[in-house]
């Protein structure tokens, strides 16, 4: 906002100067043109994801010469609202924001829209009805993804007849990877009755919390068969609890998880996870590009879905060694 006005001034100044002198016309005195602003509050540092996440923006940010005023909310959605109504303050010409949980956005979006600095969503969706409150939103599908763990295990038991005893690592409550990636592995093992969800609890996203709740379920229920985490890092506590118990992760109980992060392709490399499906955390370089599209007030569409696959033991072994995070 303030670097748009001073282009303004300036250039306003340039042509009172040039048609006072006559000024050629291939004269380009124009005012030099000053970075782009762009306010990011950052979740937290939770998991390995977020914090290649943060990487990739901070990273993506220097390339595209964009001054990054970047915020840290430490997964505590005031400390975002806080973060937001600073960058209003500040007058940046882009805010950028990863939701931690769907709900509570339309105070502070409003806040931001009324002081005309366009928002763009990164990661997470929020779920305001009032969808021009943000520009874009640049993320992953977490409904496929989760669609993608339940049509792995049902074609890992599709010739067992008995039941599949299921426990599962929610992500942070309220927020949309912990909601869709639910809602979409229940959809699809659903189909089934043999398939039973017979622990389900949050994690937070983090391997202390996978690890804490993991040594719960395994205390509650002697029987459990798969162990689906909504993301690497839960999984990768859970594993400590597992061998923890004496049993052997990936056979006694077989993991599949979210992320694939580098600690979590390793974990399925060596057997210990059986499956992963990505969730790429490398949203910098796409984001930058709508931000100056944004900020030079051009059309973007209403969702960008990030590209990403999913893993098995064999393919993990292969892909480790040119894993970017
Ligand atoms: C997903 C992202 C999730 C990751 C977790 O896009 O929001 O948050 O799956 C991270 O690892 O904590």
């Amino acid at each position: 906002m303030l670097r748009r006005a001073t282009a303004v001034l300036l250039a306003g100044l340039v042509v009172a100067s040039l048609s006072a002198c006559g000024g050629d016309e291939g004269d380009s005195g124009g005012a030099k043109d000053e970075k782009i602003t762009l306010g990011f509050s950052q979740v937290g540092a939770e998991s390995g994801w977020r914090t290649a996440n943060t990487t990739s923006i901070q990273d993506a940010a220097k390339a595209a010469g964009i001054d990054l005023k970047f915020s840290d909310a430490q997964q505590k959605q005031e400390n975002q609202i806080k973060a937001i109504r600073s960058f209003i303050q500040q007058r940046v010409d882009v805010i950028a924001f990863s939701p931690v949980v769907e709900s509570g956005w339309d105070t502070v979006l409003k806040e931001a829209k009324d002081n005309n600095i366009p928002v763009i969503l990164t990661d997470r969706a929020v779920d305001s009805k009032d969808t021009s409150l943000y520009k874009t939103f640049i993320g992953s599908d977490f409904v496929l993804e989760g669609k993608k763990a339940g049509e792995w295990l049902v074609e890992e038991y599709k010739d067992s007849t008995d039941q599949v005893n299921i426990a599962e690592l929610q992500g942070t409550t309220g927020s949309a990877p912990a909601i869709d990636r639910k809602q979409g592995f229940t959809e699809v093992i659903g189909a089934d009755p043999k398939f039973k969800i017979i622990a389900s609890q949050t994690g937070d996203f983090t391997r202390a919390g996978g690890k804490e709740v993991m040594e719960a379920f395994l205390k509650a229920h002697k029987d459990i068969d798969v162990l689906y985490a909504h993301n690497d890092d839960m999984g990768l506590g859970a594993l400590e609890a597992i061998e923890g118990a004496g049993l052997t992760p990936g056979k006694d109980i077989k993991i599949v998880t979210v992320d694939a992060v580098r600690d979590g392709m390793k974990a399925l490399a060596d057997g210990k996870f059986n499956y992963i499906v990505e969730c790429s955390p490398l949203l910098g370089p796409q984001l930058m590009e709508l931000v100056k599209k944004v900020d030079a007030g051009e059309t973007v569409p209403e969702r960008v879905v990030t590209e990403e696959t999913t893993f098995t033991q064999e393919q993990a072994k292969a892909a480790l060694p040119e894993r970017q995070y």
